[in-house]
């Protein structure tokens, strides 16, 4: 919690170029060197929404200067959400604007998981829904109030404490399965070639394990190497106030995780090479973020995720700076037991079962429609074939009783019929009209009485 007012003034500083003047004895100076802020992305799931709110607070310049002023307490007690009382009509509305926009992300959100669960026949409300994302008040969804802000700072700061752990999790997964899936390839070889991939495996392993030694991150070795290599100044001359004011990029005092990890680079570079097949990248990550948290642990006294020069300074007193414990490479620390990756390849199992029975019983579903329609099909045709013979009859009728006969294409033609004076003073019923009224309802009670028959039938 402590590091939020730190972390919120970092977020709050724009994106700017800076220019470090570097004050050298040596004659030779140091050319002006440019450096662009980068964005950090805290990684959130609400990340935009976060950082949007703090841009906007900041534009009211009452809101800023309290942010700047703010300490932990102020934030952990909410003096600094109830501040919001007091910013302009004009950014409330903007914050209003942004809740609505969030809650809007938030419901496509919930859409999406619904459809993909299945389980939109169930009758949720949306706000109930929304409380399990929590960084902001879901009873209102139309204004942003002092709530929001402390919840949103409140649960930034909670999810953020939890995301190395999550990170380390995710890493560790990554490696079970490529363990699992390099296992499995084995398994499809012929003796002969699983040996040959064995031994060559081996040795793209040994060759990773193949670099210089890595100097303890944070340790006086390690900066002095940046010092030199990065900075191109002399060794000589290292200095750790320069080097933390260099360092600071964004020039607010202090050092933060993404301005501490730049600082590893150097260090890395010696074991991950992403033109080697035998170096993984993922595991450079994993190996940096190892390194920032070993920094941390050391050197952040007051455990607000950031270095003040005060820390930096103090720690370049302590006995490890000097004389630091070698750094442990990824490589010599296996990140799960033969025992977790036995329990993750029965889940793995368990999952392509699961997969394999809906994909069979979708299967099933899909042979079930397809003999529908052939029923249906057969049905038709039955039907198409009830009506041609019944207007065959018709013709054949009509031919015996010396109606007039039908067209080319079986239509029925205009022939008014001179009476026979035998026929004199009948009526006769000779007309088209008449005729083709009677068909048609021969065809509608055929038509009617076929789909009464089929629908008691289906029942
Ligand atoms: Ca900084
Ligand atoms: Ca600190």
């Amino acid at each position: 919690m402590k590091w939020i007012s730190g972390w919120l003034l970092l977020l709050s500083i724009s994106v700017e170029v800076w220019s470090v003047p570097i004050d050298r004895n040596a004659a030779q100076q140091v050319p002006k060197e440019e450096v662009q802020e980068e964005n950090m992305d805290t990684g959130l799931y609400y990340d935009r929404y976060l950082r949007e709110v703090i841009e906007v607070l900041e534009t009211d310049p009452h809101f800023r200067e309290k942010l700047q002023t703010a300490n932990t307490e102020d934030i952990k007690n909410g003096r600094l959400s109830k501040e919001l009382d007091l910013v302009s009509h004009h950014v409330r509305t903007r914050l209003d604007e942004l809740k609505r926009q969030e809650v809007s992300r938030l419901r496509m959100l919930l859409k999406a998981k619904l459809d993909s669960t299945n389980t939109q026949s169930l009758q949720m409300d949306h706000a109930s829904l929304l409380k399990q994302f929590e960084h902001l008040d879901p009873h209102n969804q139309n204004t942003f109030e002092a709530k929001d802000l402390e919840l949103l700072i409140s649960t930034a700061t909670k999810d953020l404490e939890n995301y190395d752990a999550e990170r380390h999790e995710e890493f560790k997964r990554y490696e079970m399965l490529k363990e699992h899936e390099r296992r499995e390839y084995l398994k499809s070889l012929d003796q002969e070639k699983r040996e040959k991939e064995e031994k060559r495996m081996q040795e793209l392993k040994e060759k990773h394990r193949q670099h210089p030694k890595v100097n303890a991150p944070g340790s006086v070795d390690q900066l002095r190497e940046v010092w030199e290599e990065t900075d191109g100044l002399d060794p000589q001359e290292f200095n750790p106030k320069t080097f933390f004011k260099l360092h600071d990029t964004n020039e607010d005092g202090v050092l933060d995780e993404q301005e501490l990890e730049a600082l590893f680079t150097k260090e890395l570079e010696k074991v991950y090479d992403p033109k080697n097949e035998e170096d993984d990248m993922m595991e450079m990550e994993e190996e940096r973020l190892r390194m920032r948290e070993h920094v941390m642990k050391n050197v952040d006294t007051n455990k607000d995720r950031l270095v003040s020069l005060e820390e930096f300074l103090k720690s370049t007193e302590k006995k490890e700076f000097s004389n630091p414990k070698e750094w442990e490479t990824l490589e010599n620390k296996p990140v799960y037991t033969e025992e977790e990756l036995q329990r993750f390849e029965a889940e793995l199992r368990d999952k392509e079962e699961e997969l394999k029975r809906r994909a069979e019983s979708l299967h099933q579903e899909q042979e079930l429609l397809r003999e529908r329609g052939k029923a249906l099909e057969a049905q038709r045709r039955e039907y198409q074939q009830a009506v041609l013979e019944m207007s065959q009859r018709q013709k054949e009728q009509q031919a015996v009783d010396g109606q007039p006969p039908a067209g080319p294409n079986g239509e029925l033609q205009f022939q008014p019929q001179t009476q026979k004076p035998e026929d004199k003073g009948k009526l006769t019923v000779t007309y088209p009209a008449l005729l083709l009224h009677s068909l048609a309802c021969v065809l509608i009670h055929l038509f009617f009485s076929y789909f009464s028959h089929r629908g008691k039938s289906s029942s």
